[in-house]
């Protein structure tokens, strides 16, 4: 059975952390509407979902992808690089321990789920400003015992490794190579996003299918045309906090 570890929208989502792109109103209704068809299509795809409380005081809490990262051998609990968001670990820890060991990133190091790409034994972290190289370094300490590989990789422009660049198969990943080198990447076959969608490269595989947003049509073509089978979400206010389809939940498979 596949896990889906997520949590509901906190009530003072509207004043999440923002990087890249310009403060929007957002309707907190809304995005709590989309958030619940969000676990609605991982139910109807087969996942158990976890639905963890709100947080009152953590305007973020609802991007759980970023406390946390699972490996089959262990659950590596981040240490994310925003201020306002290091507390959001304390109610991720308890609700991992019953399906992994955990273990932990510490200051000086600093990251955010959403800065990691796992490609089989390979890890790539985003260099972000919100994940940096100690982080890199502990986890090739802590994770060389189960063979991975620890690598950091450059990012232009946006918040996460994982907004420039996620995984659709073992073979192929989708990618908008402006925001990251995809030279870090050969032997995979990559799907370049539309020009016109730069946000178009966060999906989230599962079960056979490709969770995907309604936002990009031309990119979601060109997964279509790859034979891919898209289940659509619209995360469009949560879209406004910089958050994407990877980012509200945590997967253990
Ligand atoms: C933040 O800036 O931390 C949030 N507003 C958005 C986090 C999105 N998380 C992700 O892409 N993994």
């Amino acid at each position: 059975m596949t896990v889906a570890i997520t949590r509901r929208v906190s009530p003072r989502f509207t004043e999440c952390e923002l990087t890249h792109i310009e403060r929007i109103p957002i309707d907190l209704e809304i995005a709590r509407a989309q958030h619940a068809e969000y676990l609605k299509t991982l139910e109807q795809l087969g996942c158990e979902v976890i639905e963890l409380p709100e947080e009152p005081d953590l305007p973020d809490s609802v991007f759980v992808e970023d406390t946390a990262f699972i490996l089959p051998e262990v659950a590596v609990i981040t240490r994310p690089g925003a201020d306002s968001r290091k507390p959001e670990i304390e109610t991720i820890i308890p609700a991992l321990a019953p399906y992994r060991l955990l273990v932990h990133v510490s200051a000086p190091a600093a990251l955010d789920g959403g800065d990691v790409l796992v490609l089989g034994k390979k890890i790539y972290i985003g260099l972000s400003t919100r994940s940096n190289m100690e982080a890199v370094e502990q986890l090739n300490c802590t994770l060389e015992q189960y063979g991975y590989t620890v690598v950091g990789a450059l990012l232009t422009d946006c918040l996460h490794l994982k907004t420039a660049v996620t995984r659709v198969d073992d073979s192929t990943l989708l990618i908008n190579p402006s925001w990251v080198d995809s030279s870090h990447f050969q032997g995979y076959d990559l799907i370049e996003v539309d020009a016109s969608e730069p946000f178009a490269a966060n999906c989230l595989p599962i079960q056979g299918k490709v969770i995907y947003p309604t936002a990009f049509p031309k990119t979601q073509k060109r997964l279509t045309q790859r034979g891919y089978d898209v289940a659509n979400v619209n995360l469009s206010e949560l879209a406004k906090a910089e958050g994407a389809v990877t980012c509200c939940s945590l997967i253990v498979e």
